[in-house]
């Protein structure tokens, strides 16, 4: 880095002038910024942070008195990470927001350019449907909806709604890659019945001539938490848990083996009771929701209890570990799939 203190004042102010000079014909020096351009480390001013899901709930029942979910197309509190506010993300390359949908609500069908994942943190029966094809959605449910696939919601309960949003947007912003499309009717008109496609693709078969196409999003689009939970116990029951993550799991597509997504990867994990994680830190920012009990989270600079429904963010490379009195299950998602396919991806286990 220069030292600028053994810069002279005429030296300093000389190339003060140049720089202006040359930025009035759009050039900059790249020796005045190498340097916070190419970090040893990662470096985003992306904070760890986490929002009480009660805080939460109290705020989307005044924005549900304020405005209607077919007014607002979505009614979204969207999470916004402290150290990078109005950008509306919580890592530099992912969004997160808290949405509802009361009793008797339309969300109106809509597709764009960014992908999109659902996490269901409270109700039962509302339901989704995507690209034609309507799914019931219940707390735990993890539900895809792949870049540029129509999608509207509703509520024919008599309970609100409210499920954690993922959106890769901060990355297709970046990309300068949006697009998006308003639908001729509310609803979608039903082009297959409900659970056509896990039937299609969810039984470890697949239509024999259907042919993946890379970086496809997965053609199963609801994952319910009875499977999850279900394959969660039973690692549990059977092996010991990884030293950093507990019992893991990532949701994929069927017909690839990789991701559900090709820029959110998502993933549940189970701590057993009395779990104190190893200390961990990878290069993909990721953002936590409590689906059971609590977890401690401990930072270097911050320590918080997260009780069920709450989420929180670990930015990229903070070493982070989770410390258990019951059993705990965490979702997750991280734009890791993305940096894994760009060959950017690390991580760092303490030593075990
Ligand atoms: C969106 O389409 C939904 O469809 C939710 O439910 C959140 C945030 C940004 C952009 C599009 C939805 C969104 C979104």
């Amino acid at each position: 880095m220069l030292n600028q203190k053994q810069i002279s004042p005429e030296v300093r102010a000389e190339r003060q002038r140049f720089y202006e000079k040359i930025g009035r014909d759009d050039f900059a020096p790249l020796w005045e910024q190498l340097h916070n351009l190419v970090t040893k480390v990662p470096t985003s001013d992306c904070r760890t942070a986490h929002w009480e899901y009660a805080k939460a709930r109290a705020y989307l029942d005044e924005a549900g008195e304020l405005i209607t979910a077919k007014e607002a197309e979505r009614r979204v509190l969207i999470l916004e990470n402290p150290g990078i506010r109005g950008k509306a993300a919580i890592t530099p390359a992912l969004y997160a927001g808290l949405q509802m949908i009361l009793p008797g609500e339309v969300a109106p069908a809509h597709r764009h350019s960014q992908s999109a994942l659902r996490l269901i943190l409270e109700g039962d029966g509302a339901f989704t449907t995507v690209d034609g094809e309507q799914s019931l959605m219940k707390r735990g449910d993890f539900i895809i909806t792949p870049s540029w696939t129509w999608h509207d919601h509703g509520n024919h309960t008599d309970t609100p709604m409210v499920w954690l949003d993922g959106l890769d947007v901060p990355m297709v912003a970046m990309l300068d890659a949006s697009f998006a499309e308003s639908g001729t009717t509310e609803a979608q008109t039903f082009l297959r019945p409900p659970g056509d496609s896990s039937l299609r693709f969810g039984n470890n078969m697949a239509p024999v001539d259907w042919q993946p196409t890379p970086n496809r999003a997965s053609p199963l689009f609801s994952y319910s938490y009875t499977n999850a939970s279900a394959s969660l116990a039973a690692m549990a029951a059977s092996s010991t848990p990884d030293t950093c993550h507990g019992y893991k799991l990532r949701y994929l597509n069927p017909l690839t083996g990789g991701p559900a997504m090709p820029t959110i990867g998502a993933y549940i994990q189970l701590l057993p009771a009395g779990f104190s994680s190893a200390p961990y830190r990878s290069s993909a920012g990721t953002i936590f929701a409590v689906i059971e009990g609590g977890v401690t989270v401990v930072t270097a600079d911050k320590t918080f209890i997260a009780g069920t429904n709450d989420v929180f963010v670990i930015p990229s490379w903070v070493t982070h570990e989770f410390n258990v009195m019951e059993k705990a299950v965490l979702f997750s998602f991280s734009d890791r799939p993305v940096q894994e396919t760009l060959g950017l991806w690390r991580e760092q286990r303490s030593a075990e």
